[in-house]
């Protein structure tokens, strides 16, 4: 048996009292690590350990599984781990295949964001990224198993690190927070200049951290009160007109629901939770005149799911509801992957939940990103990344474009977006350099007006990779987001994560680019007067 003692060291949450002054044992796995002595792992109360009791619950928890699996010393060894098959090894892509728009690696050298070498052999995915647009100095944040369950990594599950030069070299600062536990999401607020990181905190609820030094360091700030906050995502209100200017917003799943909380006073207290609906993936965005949207990924019945986007012009007191991004659309998932992870899975037995991501751009239009299965299950396709914009702050939307030009039927997913001025960036990962759709790239698109049009697709990944899984994380997991950055002088960069250093696990990386170098005329079908 492996396991490890941590002393419980907070106070009792409702009905953990029983677990204060003694120790928590966590039970590994084969593959498993115990948790290192600077991690600060909480116990959750038995009320919330018994969600992992609930299959539908556990279906559709995110980054909470794991935590409550710590936290609650219930290691699930009865699910596999999914093998790579046959022949499946790290590879590189033969090149492009004919037709293809692809322009090539020919651009920018991908750059390492992390640095957890030293045998950590583990893994770091699950991107966010922020920019002060004052110092210029961008801040990137990660899930990494090595500040986890390194013997020197620094405490709880997310890392951090620091560019001053626009993405071109990093400085892997270490750990974020003792208790955090996952789902990073970072915002610059304009209003002090302070970085905002909120994520999972071990034993149960969120954590938000701040950084008064530039992204050199992060401190524990507030721990919004809630029992479950699964999936949590911040959004800032850094618009100069905005009557709500300097407002913090957190989205997540709550106990009840996606819930969406707000901060007026710098993130030091939280209001209440407002309900938006159920689901899971809360994606929050706020535009230049102050109104809050947030959108999320609703599951129906029969794997069919639904992007529904919410509106506040209050300030995110309440919130309304606007037109749905995407309707009743079938649940990307590859069959076999699934049975074995036991949750939706693609192809090489890649959990996926096809959350979505907004932007907002000065022009005042909302724009959204989404996957699902264009073509039906069991058939065809998986799963394709979409595009779409409205100029009436989500009563309608603009005619779907699907971002990517690939004529094959491999996998596109978890696609970004990210905006600044009338600018606009996607990303998604890429299968369709590999016929046996295995292989990942990230590729990109860039549109400079709007969302108008977008520019060819452009692989940015210089290397093909195959997916390779941290033992130390749970089956099937291999990041469940990424997020990239439009910085204020309209350069772009692309953030995700690939397994090319083998003996590593999963590696964060970059890529730089100006918007107007990969521009061209965009905009495929010619007719744009159907987009209002
Ligand atoms: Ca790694
Ligand atoms: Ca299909
Ligand atoms: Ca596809
Ligand atoms: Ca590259």
């Amino acid at each position: 048996m492996r396991g490890v003692a941590v002393r419980a060291f907070l106070p009792c949450l409702v009905l953990a009292c029983f677990w204060v002054g003694t120790t928590l044992v966590a039970e590994g796995r084969e593959g498993r690590r115990p948790v290192n002595e600077k991690t600060l792992l909480r116990p959750a109360p038995a009320e919330l350990c018994a969600l992992l009791d609930d299959p539908e619950q556990v279906r559709t928890m995110d980054g909470l599984r794991f935590m409550l699996e710590m936290s609650c010393g219930r290691l699930d060894s009865s699910v596999p781990i999914p093998g790579s098959p046959p022949g499946f090894s790290p590879g590189f892509s033969p090149g492009f295949p004919p037709g293809s728009s692809t322009r090539g690696v020919e651009g920018e050298v991908d750059v390492r964001v992390n640095d957890d070498t030293g045998g950590s052999e583990r893994s770091q995915s699950e991107t966010t990224i922020a920019k002060n647009e004052v110092t210029h100095t961008v801040c990137s944040a990660f899930n990494d198993l090595c500040e986890l369950l390194c013997p020197d990594g620094g405490g709880g599950l997310i890392g951090f690190s620091r560019s001053t030069d626009d993405g071109a070299t990093w400085d892997d600062r270490g750990a974020a927070g003792a208790e955090s536990f996952g789902d990073p999401s970072i915002v610059w607020r304009r209003s002090d200049g302070f970085f905002y990181l909120s994520s999972l905190r071990s034993g149960g609820g969120a954590a938000v951290y701040r950084s008064t030094d530039d992204c050199q360091s992060f401190s524990l700030l507030a721990a919004p009160e809630t029992l479950v906050a699964d999936r949590g995502f911040l959004a800032v209100d850094n618009a100069p007109d905005s009557p709500h200017g300097g407002n913090l917003y957190l989205a997540y799943r709550g106990s009840s629901g996606i819930v969406a909380r707000r901060s007026t006073d710098a993130g030091a207290t939280w209001s209440s939770e407002v309900v938006l609906g159920s689901g899971q993936g809360a994606w929050p965005t706020v535009a230049a005149n102050g109104d809050v949207f947030i959108a999320w990924l609703s599951f129906g019945p029969n794997h069919v799911v639904s992007v529904p986007v919410m509106r506040s012009t209050d300030g995110g007191v309440s919130f309304t509801a606007v037109t749905d991004v995407i309707t009743d659309k079938t649940l990307p998932r590859d069959g076999a992957a699934s049975v074995s992870c036991k949750t939706n899975a693609l192809n090489g037995g890649i959990r996926y939940l096809p959350t979505p991501q907004l932007a907002t751009t000065d022009d005042g239009a909302l724009h959204a990103v989404t996957s699902y299965d264009p073509d039906g299950p069991g058939t065809g396709d998986v799963v394709d990344v979409f595009y779409r914009r409205s100029t009436d702050s989500g009563a309608t939307w603009s005619p779907e474009v699907r971002l990517h030009d690939d004529a094959t039927d491999r996998d596109q997913y978890f696609p970004t977006l990210a905006a600044n001025g009338n600018t606009l960036q996607a990303t998604w990962y890429d299968r369709r350099l590999d016929p046996e759709n295995l292989l990942q790239d990230t590729f990109r698109s860039i549109s400079t007006d709007g969302g108008l049009s977008w520019g060819p697709n452009e692989r940015l990944s210089d290397v093909s990779t195959a997916i390779e899984f941290d033992p130390g994380a749970l089956p099937c997991y291999h990041g469940d987001y990424d997020q990239g950055l439009v910085t204020e002088d309209r350069a772009t960069i692309a953030q995700w994560s690939d397994d090319r250093n083998t003996d590593e696990a999963a590696d964060v990386f970059t890529e730089t680019g100006e918007a107007s170098s990969v521009f061209q005329d965009g905009f495929e079908s010619g007719d744009t007067s159907a987009w209002q």
